[in-house]
């Protein structure tokens, strides 16, 4: 039996009652926002015949996502954070901005903070015996020319698989830095071969996941937000090619353009040249960011991230 009460005056007074727009105070934005929210709501409830049974895990759900911090990673596996890109992808090609590297996913793993350096950095802290990785490129506009003075700020998982800071066995801002372009717009860096990333798989998020017959791992991928003066801010990754996941991404993060080729190698004189020993891995692969007057583009999406002001 479905029961509807939402169309009748009452009802609807009722939500308007409840979203604050009887009053004078508050915010207008949030009070329009909620009131959308709760009609939605009560009309998912009538239309999909929600039982109270079904509500209260509803909300239970949500206080365990909140308690195991792990909202940002739901929204990135419902593909809504994906969705976002999409959505900017559309709104850049109705204005006509074009070209360039593609954005795609922050995720929700990001430090603000990560140490500075010039032209090269080491990211792993040694602790971890992956394969040595070397991945070097340039940064450019769109018309090819290096941009120097750019900030390439990554990120990437050890072979576990998890992120330092979150994973907190790891040392402080292991995996991460900030890289400054040299004068031909070049960064370099040395680090580890990143395994793929896996839901904790006691979490909520792989709890909802399995109730839609879903799995909850990504491929191997680097994480970047790349930034320089009169340029769009850009935030990507590249995901390794090889890797079983690379067209299965539960976060729908991959994209054509950002695949990145990695080369094993295990001649020892070339690792020499490197100055390591056994086998290494090297990537290349180049950023091309569309220039910009306007401060706003030039900034990152403003959202909570750890340990930024
Ligand atoms: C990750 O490493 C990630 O990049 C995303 C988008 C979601 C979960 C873990
Ligand atoms: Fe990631």
């Amino acid at each position: 039996m479905t029961v509807k009460i939402s169309h009748t005056a009452d009802a609807q007074k009722f939500l308007e009652e409840a979203s604050g727009l009887h009053n004078d105070a508050g915010n207008p934005r949030a009070k329009a926002l909620i009131h959308r929210i709760l009609r939605d709501s009560v009309n998912i409830i009538e239309e999909m015949a929600v039982t109270p049974e079904e509500f209260w895990k509803a909300v239970n759900y949500l206080n365990v996502l909140g308690t195991r911090q792990e909202a940002g990673l739901l929204v990135a596996g419902l593909g809504l954070e994906h969705y976002l890109d999409l959505l900017m992808d559309a709104e850049d090609e109705q204005v006509g901005k074009s070209g360039g590297t593609p954005r795609t996913i922050e995720g929700p793993l990001y430090v603000a903070g990560a140490p500075l350096s010039d032209g090269f950095a080491r990211l792993d802290d040694g602790v971890d015996p992956g394969v040595v990785l070397f991945m070097q490129g340039q940064v450019k506009n769109t018309d090819g020319a290096p941009l120097a003075g750019a900030i390439v700020d990554v990120w990437h998982a050890n072979t576990g698989g998890t992120y330092s800071y979150f994973d907190g066995s790891q040392s402080e801002f292991n995996l991460r830095r900030r890289i400054v372009t040299d004068a031909e717009g070049r960064y370099r860096f040395k680090s580890i071969v990143p395994s793929g990333y896996g839901c904790p798989p006691d979490g909520p998020t792989q709890q909802l996941l399995d109730q839609l017959g879903r799995h909850g791992q990504r491929p191997a991928h680097i994480h970047f937000f790349i930034s320089a003066d009169d340029h769009r801010h850009l935030t990507t990754q590249i995901n390794l090619d090889g890797d079983e996941y690379l067209h299965d991404d539960f976060a729908y993060a991959t994209r054509d353009e950002l695949i990145a080729k990695i080369t094993f190698s295990d001649d020892q004189q070339r690792a020499a040249a490197h100055g390591v020993t056994g086998r290494f891995a090297e990537i290349e692969f180049d950023f091309t960011l569309q220039s910009s007057a306007q401060p706003q583009e030039q900034q990152r999406i403003e959202r909570v991230r750890a340990l930024e002001d």
